[in-house]
């Protein structure tokens, strides 16, 4: 059964010890850092912090940080259970037949239940403060020292195209300038930077109506961070991950909706052409991203739950949560990619990488030049334009361990013959790029070469032991009791 809402997600946690519940007071500047910081890196539980300096609101921390967490999360033994759906949906197709029609109606059924549905009140409304609030009063992380200020860091934050009338709900951090006033640090690439642009096009209004909602069912929350298309209502993806639809709620002050359940809600909206300095921030590059102009959000209601608990996460010098958060998408995401890349093997984008600096590909190669090819449909997918080092290896490389496919990639590559770089844009965290936000990639091609790309002299086949022997071997071994530190 689908979670309702937050608490119902910290109850399996707890249930399945995964939580740890720190009673004594604990900072919200600096402090539960330290704590989250140390937690992620040993494999520890996710933090509620009871007692948070300062506000009366506890501290949910690393709720999603580790492969278990994300799988109760998502109601999966594995996240690539969700993978193995998402197939089964993509092969579906309108049978032949009245019979093969009935057995579709089951999948159409479920279909239907993806969509958010509309609801007129929920918990995220039993209090509601249209003037009398401050930010203040919750537990805002000042996360690393040199940070500019307090950042949310864990928001779900809607807007709706002003062309299409889509919502999207992206996850963007906002830092807090004073009690009502907070940055909104959409990237360019991101759906909320695209919709600001489009409303300052279009020239019909100076304000754009943004919602923020903080806390939410766990597939709710996780969907903020996934790079759909343009138009596709992450909430309808929430949907699906959850096998329920989630529950919408329209806002007080604004032709938005957000999750009913939601702990806590902003509502507001952006001045269109008002920009402030936004950082520094200690970023999930592990480097503090720079200062920079972002818009402002300005916040005109607060609506919330009475006993609110307040998520929030810390991002540093990986692995941190949301790497975790992270590769569950990298691993929800191969059928789909696997769409326009039929001859996908596998990927990984490892920790060290931050996302958009690494990723590993394996391929079924069977013509000359194809992992170019790969590489330049990577480039143009989505966020996977971001990506700064492309390594594509062959079928029988695990890219899931580093180490191989490094191996692999660097014994089979001839530098100047099998790298290519081509400019393109560079995510906005970038901080070594020529110009902010504009970049070079490279793509490493270390598949095995073939004849038909000019390489003819042999390739050499690479070390393994005789089954048999490794058989014989396996029987003794055991007995002999000869034990390494690894296996
Ligand atoms: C913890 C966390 C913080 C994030 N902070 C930001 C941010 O400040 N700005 C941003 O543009 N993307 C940020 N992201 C990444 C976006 O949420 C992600 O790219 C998402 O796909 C954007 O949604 P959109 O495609 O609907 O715009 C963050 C992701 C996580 C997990
Ligand atoms: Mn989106």
């Amino acid at each position: 059964m689908a979670y309702t809402d937050l608490r119902e997600f910290i109850r399996a946690l707890e249930e399945k010890g995964e939580l740890k519940r720190i009673p004594f007071e604990v900072d919200p500047v600096l402090e539960i850092t330290e704590f989250a910081d140390r937690a992620v890196k040993r494999g520890g539980p996710a933090l509620l912090f009871e007692k948070p300096k300062g506000s009366s609101v506890p501290v949910l921390i690393n709720a999603f940080a580790s492969m278990r967490r994300m799988g109760i999360a998502l109601e999966v033994a594995s996240v690539d259970e969700v993978a193995r759906r998402i197939s089964e949906f993509l092969e579906v197709r309108m049978p032949q037949g009245l019979i093969g029609k009935l057995k579709m109606l089951p999948k159409l059924a479920e279909m239907g239940s993806f969509f958010p549905r509309e609801v007129s009140g929920g918990p995220c409304k039993e209090v509601i403060r249209r003037d009398g609030f401050s930010l203040y009063d919750f537990p805002i992380l000042h996360c690393w020292p040199a940070d500019g200020g307090r950042f949310i860091t864990l928001p779900m934050v809607f807007s709706r195209n002003p062309d299409t009338g889509k919502r999207n709900c992206g996850m963007y951090r906002m830092q807090v300038y004073d009690q009502r006033t907070t940055g909104m640090h959409w990237q360019t690439h991101k759906q909320g930077a695209e919709h600001y642009r489009r409303m300052q096009a279009l020239g019909r209004t100076t304000r754009m109506e943004v919602a923020v909602a903080i806390g939410a069912d766990p597939a709710a929350m996780y969907s903020a961070i996934l790079p759909l298309p343009p138009d596709l209502d992450e909430m309808m993806i929430a949907g699906f991950l959850r096998s329920k639809p989630v529950e919408m709620v329209k806002c007080e002050t604004l032709d938005l909706e957000v999750p009913a359940q939601a702990e806590i809600v902003l509502e507001g909206y952006v001045e269109l052409g008002e920009l402030r300095r936004e950082g520094p921030f200690g970023d999930h590059t592990g480097y503090y991203s720079l200062e920079d102009d972002y818009p402002v959000f300005h916040v005109q209601a607060v609506t919330r739950r009475r006993d609110a608990i307040y998520p929030a996460t810390v991002v540093g010098k990986p692995p941190m949560e949301d790497y975790w958060m992270g590769y569950a998408t990298e691993r929800i995401f191969l059928p789909l990619l696997r769409l326009v890349l039929p001859e996908l093997v596998d990927y990984h984008m490892p920790a060290e990488g931050v996302f958009h600096n690494l990723v590993f590909v394996s391929i079924r190669k069977r013509y000359p030049g194809q992992a170019f090819k790969v590489m330049h449909l990577l480039w143009g997918q989505g966020l996977m334009m971001l990506a700064k080092v492309l390594v594509v290896v062959d079928e029988d490389v695990d890219v899931q361990n580093p180490a191989e496919a490094w191996w692999a990639a660097l014994n089979n590559i001839d530098p100047e013959r099998d790298t290519i770089f081509t400019p393109g844009p560079a995510d906005a965290l970038d901080h070594a790029s020529r110009l902010p936000c504009l970049g070079s990639k490279m793509g490493i091609d270390g598949t095995r070469k073939l004849p038909a790309e000019g390489f003819t002299r042999p390739w050499p086949a690479r070390i393994e032991m005789s089954k048999e022997v490794r058989e014989k071997v396996d029987r003794i071994w055991k007995e002999l009791g000869i034990e390494g530190t690894k296996e």
